[in-house]
């Protein structure tokens, strides 16, 4: 068995970085749910998210979401998080809110909202100049509601030329990354709905186009672990979007709904060489917190894809290929789940105390007051951006 002392050091490269919009209020298509203490404008959501880095060490970065988190000087939202002890991260583009994007953007059939969409993501690739990010995520609302509303062969045509157009514009430094879904808001068909589509539609681009597993974008009952591993393998996993769901794209806490399959995802991504800072492979958050706070929700969540990395980090692999390699089933499923069984909270709390952090970051926030603090200042906090 691997102990926990062995781990520490892969422990400590581990980073998170948190979405701006998770800060903001959110809900349903039903209700947005206001909350106190909410953010104002992307600086107050940026402060919000250097306490959960504050207290867990985990989260150096933010990801922010444009026009959600659009600001008159990005240089200014860059040094703001500098002061507080955290970076500006991915940019996600949004091309799902405008009237013009109704029957799509990069898909859709008329050039002139191509244009519109293709300008959207060069805009952001200028701002990402700014914000010193690396990685352009996109993340389209592309697709169809009925049979035969438009022709599925052309749309993914456009898509493809989009792309490389936006790909032209790419810096040396930076990353296209393109995120799948397999539906919603489109019902019928989704123009990037599956990892495979994902894949083709990056490998045509370049090296510097990979493609971002979001884990509730899946149907029930998909192997996730096995995209991870097929997607490392083929040099092609850029990024997570972490999240849990019970139905659909729940966005609830990750972890909270299987940390099975979490444990079971982040196994993989460590025995495909995805796991690390200089991986290439990005683990983000992509939740919101609708009816539990967020500042709370969001350390909740950083915590609890450490303690599954911790558990995973911990898999005996001598133990483990020696079982697989005798074919003996039962031992080497006894390995993997020795690891996923280990209680490790009290090591990472005491491992966590000896690098000057809280034990418990939870209890650490709750006794602080910066949660009264802006509960108190500010009034009006802004929605995240959807479900209104
Ligand atoms: C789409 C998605 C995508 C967006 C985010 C707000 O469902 O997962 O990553 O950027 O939600
Ligand atoms: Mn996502
Ligand atoms: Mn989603």
């Amino acid at each position: 068995m691997t102990s926990f002392s062995q781990i520490t050091e892969a422990l400590a490269e581990q980073a998170i970085e948190l979405p701006s919009w998770a800060f903001g209020n959110s809900g349903t298509r039903f209700r947005v749910f206001p909350q106190p203490g909410v953010p104002r404008d992307p600086f107050e959501k940026v402060a919000d998210a250097a306490q959960v880095h504050r207290v867990t060490g985990l989260a150096p970065t933010v990801a922010l979401h444009i026009p959600w988190d659009e600001v008159d000087d990005f240089a200014a939202l860059r040094r703001h998080a500098e002061d507080l002890g955290v970076a500006l991260g991915t940019i996600n583009s949004n091309t799902f809110q405008d009237e013009a994007y109704k029957l799509g953007s990069l898909a859709h059939r008329d050039a002139a909202v191509r244009r519109q969409a293709i300008d959207h993501h060069l805009r952001c690739l200028d701002i990402m100049r700014e914000t010193g990010s690396r990685d352009l995520k996109i993340w389209l609302a592309d697709g169809t509601n009925y049979p035969g509303q438009d022709d599925l062969r052309a749309r993914q045509d456009h898509l493809a030329s989009s792309l490389a157009e936006i790909y032209a514009a790419v810096g040396e430094d930076q990353r296209l990354v393109l995120e799948y879904k397999f539906f919603e808001p489109a019902f019928y068909h989704t123009d990037v709905p599956d990892w495979g589509t994902a894949y083709a539609q990056v490998s045509a681009l370049g090296d510097r186009a990979v493609v971002c597993l979001d884990t509730g974008h899946h149907a029930p009952g998909t192997n996730i672990e096995f995209i991870v591993m097929q997607l490392l393998r083929l040099g092609k996993l850029g990024s997570f979007d972490f999240n849990s769901r019970f139905y659909a794209d729940d966005d609830l806490i990750v972890g909270a709904a299987d940390p099975f399959q979490l444990f079971r995802i982040i196994a993989e991504v460590i025995r495909g060489g995805g796991y690390g800072a200089d991986s290439g492979v990005a683990f983000m958050l992509d939740q919101c917190h609708n009816i539990e706070r967020k500042i709370p929700g969001q350390i909740r969540s950083v915590l609890n894809v450490q303690e599954m990395t911790a558990r995973a980090l911990l898999i005996d692999h001598e133990a483990l290929d020696a079982a697989q390699r005798e074919g003996d089933v039962l031992a080497a499923n006894a390995v993997y789940m020795d690891a996923f069984s280990t209680d490790v909270r009290p090591d990472l709390a005491q491992w966590r105390e000896s690098r000057g952090l809280p034990a418990d970051p939870m209890r650490a926030y709750a006794e602080s007051d910066y949660q009264d603090r802006i509960d108190a200042e500010r009034v009006g906090g802004s929605q995240a951006g959807w479900g209104a």
